[in-house]
């Protein structure tokens, strides 16, 4: 079986991600903010409220944030492969993937561990386009993206076919830095950054949530950062 084929196999709900290096300093901390309820204000606030969501600090710089692993890609070799439950899986290898046609957008990033970075020039393929390929099965709920690094985190469909939801490939004009996810990584602007995943190989559509590395760990499955859905 070639990894496309084992990649075709059901990603069940406890088979659904590959192994990840341990990092148990980094986890233990994260497993006590979820418990302590770091950052919680009480204050949540419906978006159009405000642009800053509650318990965040306005930075700008670009934090990087991982596991550690930060895979060396070259957009020539990398591809996309999309299947589970859809009528067109696929894969796509780099022209491929640009052929679906660019689009820019400039959202804000909100990272669950406090800081947040107004105005990001993106510029990627659009999830709703990806999704329209894929003609996702009218069971299908939620989307596993799954990173080279073994990291994954699923998203309702509903979330991404937001129209500033991107396979973003580019940053302020310049390709996507490799400590960033490059060549390429979802970024989905009105959720917490631990949803955007960087160095994307993977797309799956399942029924039901699978959860993340991060959302089976004490964070929340959704991760809205207006409604404060840090953990749960
Ligand atoms: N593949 C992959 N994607 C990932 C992560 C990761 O460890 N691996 N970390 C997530 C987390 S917790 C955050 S906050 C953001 C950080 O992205 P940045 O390094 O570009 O700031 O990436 C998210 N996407
Ligand atoms: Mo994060």
């Amino acid at each position: 079986m070639d990894s496309y084929e084992r990649f075709r196999q059901p990603i069940t709900r406890s088979s659904g991600y590959d192994p990840i290096p341990p990092k148990p300093r980094l986890v233990a901390a994260k497993r006590r903010a979820a418990e302590t309820g770091k950052r919680l204000t009480g204050q949540a606030a419906p978006a159009g409220a405000r642009r800053l969501p509650p318990g965040q600090e306005l930075v700008t710089d670009f934090p990087r944030l991982d596991l550690g692993t930060r895979p060396l890609l070259d957009a020539e070799s990398w591809t996309l492969t999309w299947g589970g439950l859809c009528r067109s899986p696929g894969r796509v290898d780099w022209p491929g993937f640009n052929a679906f046609g660019p689009e820019e957008s400039v959202t804000d990033i909100h990272c669950v561990t406090g800081w947040s970075r107004f105005d990001n020039r993106w510029r990627g393929i659009s999830m709703s386009k990806l999704l329209n390929r894929a003609q996702p099965l009218t069971e299908a709920t939620h989307v596993i993206f799954k990173g080279h690094d073994g990291y994954g985190t699923a998203l309702s469909i509903a979330d991404l076919r937001r129209e500033d939801v991107l396979l973003a490939t580019h940053w302020e004009g310049r390709p996507l830095a490799r400590d960033h996810g490059g060549p390429v990584r979802l970024m989905v602007p009105h959720l917490y950054f631990w949803k955007s995943a960087k160095w994307v190989k993977q797309i799956w559509f399942t029924k039901g949530d699978p959860g993340g590395y991060w959302e089976n760990r004490g964070y929340h499955h959704r991760g809205d950062p207006w409604k404060e859905e840090r953990y749960g």
